[in-house]
């Protein structure tokens, strides 16, 4: 664009703002409407962050929508995007499905005036708001530390098999940005335990069944298979599912992400060694209020990083510990 017609649009945007029609901004006085789309509805990891939204709406005196697709899928997702678009909310609060594929459909909604706050996962790479790059329009990314997540499951996973053995991830599918990163954090960290082999990443489509069915495959052709990595609900669960099952628990060692309440008999029967919570109500809560401070005109950080409670066999019953796990309604 012309720098002169570039300036004179930011001096029209700027007298809008002051009359306070800029397109997805409001004033105080206003009560704006943020949207949250997650991932997916049936995950009590989105379910907490849902809550957590809400208690922020509640906490301004705004209005949430909530709208997201029945399973992990960027071609179920992208409509529901598009109807929330089509309603015109002042901010949308998503977690993309896939990091590459919404960059486009994202965009539509931030040229329609419309606030983008990436929550969970990210688009491009998750830096925003650095005038680089097609996606970094989003004004903030809330979310867990997903590599050192990765990472602190490799180091537990190591010690319980006493340093030495085969391991693998079970993981949801490539381009999903937290699980990426989650893997990639797993592996740096095995670096430094050279006694461990990684095998290959089972990719199972966010289906725990999938993940049960390829955990016993692998026992079948590695036999002395010694622990698995499980990046996410359905990734553990259906691992630990697989192995109890076959009667390995505690022989291969699960190092599992998130923590939805069916942990809690799985640590205590000891086919999870230990299991990464994630605060996903603090994403929702911090999401929802970065996006009310950006349409009520104060400045926001373009990143904002939440917490993990380690969860094991020997703390689960602390009510600090507990307080973590995910809601299932
Ligand atoms: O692990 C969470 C979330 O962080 C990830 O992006 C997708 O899977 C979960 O929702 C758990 O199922």
């Amino acid at each position: 664009m012309e720098r002169r017609t570039a300036l004179k649009l930011m001096g029209a945007t700027a007298a809008m703002a002051g009359a306070g029609l800029v397109p997805g901004r409001a004033s105080a006085a206003d009560k704006p409407t943020i949207a949250l789309i997650p991932g997916l509805t049936s995950d009590g990891f989105y379910i907490t962050m849902h809550k957590g939204a809400e208690a922020a709406a509640k906490a301004v005196g705004a209005d949430l929508i909530y709208q997201g697709a029945a399973e992990w899928n960027v071609s179920l997702q992208a409509p529901i995007l598009d109807a929330i678009i089509a309603k015109k909310p002042g901010a949308i609060m998503i977690a993309p499905t896939d990091k590459t594929q919404f960059i486009k459909p994202l965009r539509k909604a931030f040229d329609a005036g419309i606030a983008v706050v990436c929550v969970d996962t990210f688009i491009g790479n998750g830096v925003f708001q650095t005038g680089s790059g097609d996606a970094d329009f989003p004004i903030s990314y809330v979310a867990s530390d997903n590599v050192l997540g990765g990472r602190i499951a490799a180091r537990a996973l190591a010690k319980s098999i006493g340093d030495k053995g085969k391991v693998y991830v079970s993981n949801v599918k490539p381009g999903v940005s937290t699980t990426d990163q989650r893997e990639e954090g797993f592996k740096l960290e095995m670096k430094n335990h050279p006694g461990i082999e990684v095998l290959e990443t089972q990719f199972n489509d966010d289906d725990a069944n999938k993940a049960a069915a390829q955990v016993q495959a692998v026992m079948g052709r590695v036999p002395d298979l010694a622990g698995v990595f499980g990046a996410n609900l359905f990734s553990a669960t259906g691992t630990a599912n697989g192995v109890k099952q076959a009667g390995k628990s505690g022989v291969v060692k699960i190092a599992g992400f998130d923590a939805p309440e069916s942990v809690v008999a799985l640590l205590k029967d000891g086919t999870f060694e230990l299991t990464i919570a994630q605060h996903p109500a603090e994403i929702g809560y911090f999401g929802y209020i970065v996006a009310y401070a950006h349409l009520t005109g104060n400045p926001v950080p373009t990143a904002i990083g939440t917490g993990f409670t380690v969860m094991t066999k020997g703390n689960i019953d602390d009510p600090n510990v507990s307080r973590f796990l995910y809601k299932s309604s």
